[in-house]
């Protein structure tokens, strides 16, 4: 087997593993090994020439950015705090939906001096503020950012929300949504030239997978 044709894609487990596996068994994927249980990072599929490396979710796009994988998998939000360099982002896959938000108190803070929001998705709730000309002061956090308000460590939090039952949960509440997220297919660049018809046939195919799975929500 030549080494154009072996594709590598990465992954992170939880909800974006569960929801791309059948859209990946659709194209004919299926790993041999369940990432929940296994403790290898690179896991064997069905096919030779198709390996998955499981990775956390915010190191995705920095994999296929320098071609350690060729494609991943990764939500919208991550991509947004990544820039999107050396990477095409040819699919929406529609999974993993949620929204970006900012979220705190109610009633709002007031606004006497600056702001302070805790996130980790820092390079977003920068550009979100400065877009609403607000001068705010930004503290990164890697997790658990609905404490922060609590504790005063910041006036509001940015992250992202689903049922919003974690926030509740926390006595916050969602009041701006910067964005609408779902996880997307990224390809390396040089993959994309290089085993082109490889790479665009995959598409090609979670392409209708994802038609298909839309199809038959509807
Ligand atoms: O866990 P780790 O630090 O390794 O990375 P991660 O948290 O980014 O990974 P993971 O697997 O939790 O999330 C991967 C992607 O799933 C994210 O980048 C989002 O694009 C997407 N996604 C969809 C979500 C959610 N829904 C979601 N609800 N990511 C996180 N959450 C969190 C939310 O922030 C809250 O803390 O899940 C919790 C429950 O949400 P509620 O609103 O339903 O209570
Ligand atoms: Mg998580």
């Amino acid at each position: 087997m030549s080494e154009s044709e072996k594709l590598t894609i990465a992954l992170s487990k939880g909800r974006i593993f569960k929801e791309t596996l059948p859209l990946l068994a659709y194209a004919g994927i299926e790993p041999v090994d369940d990432p929940e249980t296994s403790r290898k990072l690179i896991l064997d599929t069905n096919q030779p020439d198709v390996k998955l490396v499981i990775i956390r979710a915010s190191d995705v796009p920095t994999y296929v950015q320098y071609g350690a994988a060729d494609l991943g998998v990764a939500g919208k939000d991550v991509l947004m705090e990544h820039g999107g360099e050396g990477l095409y982002e040819p699919l929406d896959l529609r999974i993993a939906r949620c929204k970006l938000m900012v979220a705190g108190r109610e009633p709002r803070p007031g606004q006497a001096q600056r702001l302070r929001i805790a996130t980790k998705y820092v390079n977003s709730t920068r550009r979100y503020f400065a877009d609403q000309g607000q001068q705010v002061e930004v503290i990164k956090l890697y997790g658990s950012m609905e404490l922060a308000p609590l504790v005063g460590l910041s006036d509001l939090i940015v992250d992202v929300v689903d049922t919003g039952n974690t926030l509740k949960a926390n006595g916050l509440k969602p009041l701006e949504k910067i964005a609408d997220i779902s996880s997307r297919l990224v390809v390396n660049k040089a993959s994309m030239k290089r085993k082109h018809a490889r790479v665009r046939a995959f598409i090609d195919q979670l392409a209708e997978a994802v038609r298909k799975q839309q199809e038959e929500a509807a």
